[in-house]
């Protein structure tokens, strides 16, 4: 039996990701913080029906020996590091966490593997916003990057961290430069999970306006259940290979608003309000991949189109909520 450990268990991702993999018969680890074993109602939530079947270890991204000690304690086939923090407009003075926990977490990880565990297979979750201001549309795995954020910056260098290990000793080790990825489970405070859940909202009669910053932004959303197959068909190739994964569609954040609200027979600019609180310091304008070499070599393709991916969303909202408030 194959073992596999995830770090960012609890996230959307995670938890897709974790199912996939007992599906396919694999042993699967996690390690999550003290804190959110001490919470597991609030903290565990998307993975509370799987907690039967998956073994979760305390450590921290932030310790390298806890991190060595699972490492040399599970002896992984396979690690999916795909625990960060993830928020990419975080106040400036919160900007410095996003660097130690997200560069430092990699180099903890790659390093313990290599002295513990170095035929292991690992999976870096990079991102398109490494791309930023972006140098070409579409982008793709030779486009050069130009981050806008600490939270981009980041994740180019999670992105050397992981091609260096690869070059220098021979690991087995890539990165999956993903595009924007959307689910029931996302956190609320993406734009994606904001948008379905105010609108759901409005719909029920529980909120009457709903605030967004730039609508003009445009971004290629998938869905996390089909982005979480291309990172174990990435870790299944032969050689190590960095793939784009994107849907090869955008769309603007407006579009995406119009949609939600449209399926729940609402108008949105009546209810829409342009707000500069969530302005960006510097703006990611448009996100367009090319996951040709992904089509092609891993033979991935995206289940879920725009439409498909906002209905799931508004509709498991509605119920969300509806429960919520006994309604
Ligand atoms: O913003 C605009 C905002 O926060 C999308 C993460 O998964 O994808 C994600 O990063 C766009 C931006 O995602 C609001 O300005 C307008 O242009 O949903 P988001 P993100 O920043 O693209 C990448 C690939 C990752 O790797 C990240 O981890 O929407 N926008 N109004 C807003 N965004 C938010 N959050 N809230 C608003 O009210």
């Amino acid at each position: 039996m194959k073992k596999a450990l995830i770090t960012g268990i609890t996230g959307q991702d995670g938890s897709y990701l974790s199912r996939l993999l007992l599906d396919k018969g694999y042993e699967v680890h996690s390690i999550v913080r003290r804190a959110a074993l001490e919470d597991p109602d609030h903290r565990l939530s998307r993975i509370r029906y799987l907690l039967d079947d998956i073994h979760i270890h305390s450590a921290s991204l932030e310790s390298f020996p806890s991190i060595f000690r699972i490492v040399d304690k599970i002896q992984p086939d396979e690690c999916y590091h795909l625990a960060a923090q993830s928020y990419v407009s975080y106040p400036f003075e919160d900007e410095f966490s996003t660097m130690t926990t997200n560069i430092n977490g990699t180099h903890y990880i790659l390093s313990s593997l290599h002295s513990q565990k170095p035929d292991c297979r690992f999976y870096f979750a990079a991102s398109s916003e490494m791309f930023g201001k972006v140098h070409e549309v579409p982008q793709h795995e030779e486009t050069r990057f130009h981050p806008r954020s600490m939270y981009g910056i980041s994740k180019v260098a999670g992105f050397d961290l992981t091609r260096n290990y690869r070059e220098a000793y021979d690991m087995f080790a890539l990165s999956g430069i993903l595009y924007n990825h959307e689910s029931p489970r996302r956190g609320f405070e993406f734009v994606t999970r904001k948008i379905t859940h105010h609108a759901a909202k409005i719909k029920l009669g529980l909120a009457d306006e709903l605030r967004l910053g730039n609508l003009e932004a445009k971004r290629d959303w998938g869905h996390s259940n089909d982005y979480v197959k291309a990172m174990w068909l990435m870790l299944q190739q032969e050689e190590p290979d960095d793939f784009v994964v994107a849907t090869g569609e955008t769309h603007s954040v407006r579009e995406f608003v119009e949609r939600a609200f449209e399926l729940l027979n609402l108008d949105y600019k009546q209810y829409v309000v342009e707000d500069p609180l969530f302005y960006r310091p510097a703006e990611v304008d448009i996100l367009l991949g090319d996951a040709s070499k992904a089509k092609t070599k891993l033979g991935w393709e995206p289940e879920y189109s725009f439409e498909d991916l906002i209905q799931e969303m508004v509709e498991a909202d509605l119920e969300l909520l509806k429960k919520k408030h006994n309604l």
